[in-house]
This record gives structure tokens, C-alpha cells and sequence, in this order.
């Protein structure tokens, strides 16, 4: 088999991808902290979140390589149970990101949020139950994940979309960029997860922890870079507040 036959050649020891992911989370955490310090205003709630997300993601990176977040599943088969806690609580910050451009101000549309939010905490935890398991309880959480995250996409491509729509021209474009780059990005996981240890096992532990590290980076690292880049173009503070004074009793 072809993935078996990479696997051989490449038997990078798994260690290795994570002291990679730790270093690479470490550097963009800092780099957040330093660019909310200088420069904040109007953008802080942005930089917070995306601190945030990766100082996490650079802890779990950090356990892992240290030899910490793993046990043996109901199928003997170690599992990394750290990486669900990092998703459980990173995924919701990512999507609290998007939100933040959608809404401009989540307040408005906290039941929305806090529901995509709840169904992408609830993906994630069903996952973990899915990695501990065997057999019928295995496919079964597996499916109820998906079908979470599923919703997530409906939901994001959906109502959320159609707030962003009723901002600028920029935001929208920004949201739709941010959208697609994450659906792509995140689509990867459940594939990732099924031929992994976890699900198929078609390939190995140390080809899994690759494959992740590279998502993981790209869906903190990537994914906060571009939001930045763009949330710094957009429109200035002093036009947003007006916006909100506009949108507020529109929707209250
Ligand atoms: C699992 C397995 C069960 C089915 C599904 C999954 C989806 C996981 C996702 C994870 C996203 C993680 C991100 C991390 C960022 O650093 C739990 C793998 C649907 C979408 C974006």
C-alpha cells in the first residue's frame, strides 16, 4: 500500500513534529503579544484571541513533546487526549475570531455565536469519545461529530455570512476569504482522524502527528496572520462604532 510504503520511508520519529509545532506556536504567540502591545487599539480583541489560542496550542505542543496528553484506548492503541482539550478549547476562539468580523460585535448576535460555538465544542468532545472507543460506539460518536461539524459549516456559510453582508464591502470579502480558508483547513481533520491511529489506521502515529502539526499551524498560525493582515485594513474604529449605532437597534 502506498501510505504504508511512505510511512516506512519516512519514520520520522513522532517527537520530532511535535517539538516543531511547539516552536512554530511559541514564535506566533509571541509574535500576537507583541503586535497587541504595539499595536492594539481598535484591533485588541482580535490580538487577545489569537494569543490565546496559540499560548494553548504551544502548551499542548509542549506536553506532548515532553511525553505528556497520551493513554491507551478501549483498542490498546495510544491516543493523544491532549489535542482534543486543545481543540476544545482553540476551535471555539478561531470561530469567535470569524464571528467577531461577521457581527462586528458579538454582543449582537450572542445566541448565534455562542450556538456555533456550543456545536463545535460539542464535535470535539464527541471526537474524543469516538478516539477512546472500539467498534459501533466508535462510528457512531464519529458520525455525530461530523454531523456537528457539519452544522458548523451550514451555520458559518449561513446566518453568520448574512451579517457579514450587512457590513462593508471589505468585511465581507474578509469573511468569505476567512470562511473558505477555514472549511478547506478543517474539512482535512475528519480525514486525517479516519486513516489515523484513531480511526482506519492506515497510517502511522508519527505520519498522524505530521499531518496535524501541519494543519494545526496552518488553521492558528495562518489562519491569525491573514485575519490580522486584514482586520488592520478595514474600516477605522471611528466609521465601526457609527456602523454599530446603525446596526444596534436595526436588531435588538
Ligand atoms: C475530529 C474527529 C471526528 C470527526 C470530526 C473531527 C473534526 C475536527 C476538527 C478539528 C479542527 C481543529 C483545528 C485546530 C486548530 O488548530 C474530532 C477530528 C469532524 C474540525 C482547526
Amino acid at each position: 500500500m502506498i501510505l504504508s510504503a511512505w510511512n516506512k520511508a519516512h519514520s520520522v520519529d513522532i517527537h520530532t513534529w511535535f517539538w516543531m509545532g511547539a516552536a512554530f506556536l511559541a514564535v506566533r504567540m509571541l509574535f500576537f503579544l507583541v503586535m497587541g502591545l504595539v499595536d492594539g487599539p481598535g484591533h485588541e480583541n482580535h490580538f487577545a484571541t489569537s494569543f490565546f489560542i496559540n499560548l494553548v496550542a504551544a502548551t499542548t505542543y509542549l506536553a506532548m513533546a515532553l511525553g505528556l496528553g497520551s493513554a491507551v484506548g478501549a483498542n490498546g492503541q495510544a491516543f493523544y487526549y491532549a489535542r482534543y482539550i486543545d481543540w476544545a478549547l482553540t476551535t471555539p476562539l478561531l470561530l469567535l475570531n470569524l464571528s467577531m468580523i461577521a457581527t462586528f460585535n458579538v454582543g449582537r448576535k450572542s445566541a448565534l455565536v455562542a450556538a456555533i460555538m456550543g456545536l463545535d465544542v460539542f464535535m470535539v468532545v464527541t471526537g474524543l469519545i469516538a478516539a477512546m472507543t472500539v467498534g459501533t460506539a466508535k462510528w457512531a460518536f464519529y458520525v455525530l461529530s461530523c454531523i456537528a461539524f457539519a452544522a458548523v459549516i451550514v451555520l458559518i456559510w449561513g446566518i453568520l455570512r448574512s451579517e457579514a453582508a450587512k457590513l462593508t464591502a471589505g468585511e465581507l470579502k474578509t469573511y468569505n476569504t476567512m470562511t473558505g480558508i477555514l472549511t478547506f483547513l478543517w474539512c482535512i481533520y475528519p480525514i486525517v482522524w479516519l486513516v489515523g491511529t484513531e480511526g482506519l489506521g492506515m497510517v502511522n502515529g508519527a505520519m498522524e502527528a505530521f499531518l496535524y502539526m501541519m494543519l494545526d499551524v496552518a488553521a492558528k498560525f495562518g489562519f491569525g496572520l491573514i485575519l490580522l493582515s486584514s482586520v488592520r485594513r478595514l474600516v477605522p474604529k471611528q466609521a465601526k462604532s457609527e456602523m454599530q449605532d446603525i446596526l444596534v437597534p436595526a436588531t435588538a
